[in-house]
């Protein structure tokens, strides 16, 4: 459709460069970052070259030099070009905090309840967009394709314009969108839709969420078709077309297979059977966040084990809790919430040798991670609402024996690519939760490999390749072997003064 040429590049932009800067007495140190995001991404850049702009996660001010030494390394490390926009202190109160995580965050996982509308919120999300749009204009190229990543994001193309800038905009969302009767509760609702129709391409996770994105469309005072059917439809308002498709992400299903199988992770599983002493083992892995449904799992959790005594020093339930929005009342609150629960479910069922809740607070090293999925015979996965969850998906990735239950939220946009094969759950129903626990536990071996030689099957299949080469042959008409890997060019840095990108 398009006549792309070869020099193509991807440029990527979300709200946090794939790097965390922390300051250290007098100089800072820097590594990789965990999340979604980074983890979907990361390998795509890596073997097909490409630049991620976007904020460093900070609001010291750094000097030219060392901003550029740290950022000059990391790229070197990480394997591509990294571009950073600085953001004040102000600016990331209101923007991300305000607008992004008070706001739009709540709302579009069906929770309108805990949304702060404070319109100068509204104000400073669009003004650092603007921000985001002139680092984007100043490290890109016409012909390069800009892919924008999320909700803190949504009228980049739109500031692009109005700066006067073309480039080929692609959008995804990362969240669930929500149906028109919450989204309407958005003051600001007509012009986000408006922002999001100057992209060429939107991607949704879901088709739920595509669905929910057309009926609000169709609220809009202006006249809008859409056309087609199937994973890519079009809407189109006046003279422009817009592609809009559901796309579900994915993981690199074979990296974490091959991490699975490696001396290190086998040694570390060895470690931890012993140390659990063959106990059955419940695993639940997510970010500090209130949709993803932790009380109610604990809550499901302490139910078992009061209706199922068998299961009393047979199962444990390791739950890693990754700190993350500590400084939002709601996130320190869910903390404390977390805490009470699984010190009361310790309190009440611990045994001489037996602590049925392993909690932890913190981030564990990837190949830990992987260690603890091959390790537990059930992830409970079991968020109120999720755009898609990618710890459902790398749980199957690593269970390479095959003997894993997966308990699944059916709020979670994974639902609906592995809803036949995994026990799904609704997640308010606590009640139910503890039945399936026990189903899950008990589940007969023949059953259990089934269920997951089929799951893993499909994820094989549709992994974060897959996944990225449908969204550019949907968005270009390309696929991605016709992006080929480059070399690093050399990095030149233009770091303007505090208040420009
Ligand atoms: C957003 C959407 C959507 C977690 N703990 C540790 C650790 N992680 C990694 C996991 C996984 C990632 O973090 C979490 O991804 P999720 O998909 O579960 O959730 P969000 O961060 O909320 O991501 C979500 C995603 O974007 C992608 O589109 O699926 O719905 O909310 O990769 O492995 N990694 C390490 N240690 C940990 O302790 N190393």
């Amino acid at each position: 459709m398009s006549n792309l040429k070869d020099k193509n590049r991807f440029i990527i932009v979300s709200n946090r460069l794939p790097i965390k800067m922390e300051k250290e007495a007098n100089s800072w140190r820097v590594s990789p970052s965990a999340g979604g995001l980074v983890s979907a991404l990361s390998p795509i850049l890596k073997n097909r070259g490409g630049i991620w702009i976007g904020w460093t996660g900070t609001t010291e001010r750094i000097g030219l030099r060392p901003c550029r030494e740290i950022l000059d390394n990391m790229s070197k490390e990480i394997g591509y070009r990294i571009f950073p926009v600085m953001l004040t202190e102000n600016e990331v109160s209101l923007y991300y905090y305000g607008l992004s995580n008070e706001i739009i965050w709540p709302l579009f996982h069906d929770l309108p309840g805990l949304a702060n509308f404070d319109p100068t919120y509204w104000r400073a999300y669009r003004k650092v967009n603007e921000k985001f749009a002139r680092a984007v204009a100043r490290h890109s190229r016409n012909e390069d394709l800009v892919w924008v990543h999320d909700y803190q994001l949504i009228p980049l193309a739109q500031k692009l314009k109005e700066l006067g800038i073309e480039r080929r905009c692609f959008f995804f969302l990362h969240i669930p969108f929500p149906s028109p009767d919450i989204f309407m509760k958005m003051p600001w609702r007509y012009e986000l839709l408006s922002d999001l129709l100057e992209y060429e391409f939107i991607a949704f996770q879901t088709a739920q969420d595509r669905r929910n994105f057309i009926s609000c469309l169709n609220n809009m005072p202006q006249k809008l078709k859409t056309s087609g059917r199937g994973p890519v439809i079009e809407v189109t308002e006046g003279e422009k077309k817009i592609k809009v498709a559901y796309l579900p992400i994915s993981i690199d299903f074979k990296s974490f297979t091959r991490m699975a199988t490696s001396e290190k992770v086998c040694a570390m599983l060895k470690d931890y059977k012993k140390k659990l002493h063959r106990k059955t083992v419940i695993l639940g892995v997510d970010r500090l966040d209130y949709t993803k449904g932790i009380p109610l799992r604990l809550k499901a959790f302490q139910m078992a084990l009061e209706k199922y005594p068998q299961l009393h020093e047979n199962v444990t339930l390791v739950q890693i809790v990754v700190p993350s929005r500590e400084e939002v009342l709601a996130y320190s609150e869910l903390k404390n919430n977390i805490e009470t629960l699984v010190s009361s479910i310790n309190g009440t069922f611990t045994t001489p040798g037996w602590v049925p809740v392993h909690y932890m607070y913190h981030p564990v090293p990837r190949e830990e991670l992987v260690a603890l999925y091959r390790l537990a015979d059930v992830a409970l996965v079991t968020p109120l609402r999720d755009g898609m969850n990618l710890v459902a998906k790398e749980y199957c990735a690593c269970k390479i024996d095959n003997d894993g239950v997966l308990i699944l939220s059916e709020f979670a946009g994974a639902a609906a690519q592995m809803y036949h094969h995994a026990l799904i759950v609704n997640p308010y129903d606590t009640e139910r939760m503890a039945d399936l626990i026990l189903k899950a536990v008990e589940m007969p071996t023949k059953e259990k490999k089934s269920r997951m030689r089929n799951l893993r099957k499909k994820l094989k299949e549709q992994d974060v390749f897959w996944w990225v080469d449908n969204f550019l042959r949907a968005a270009t008409g390309k696929a991605l072997v016709d992006f080929p890997e480059k070399e690093l060019p050399p990095i030149l840095y233009a770091i303007s003064p505090r208040g420009r990108s």
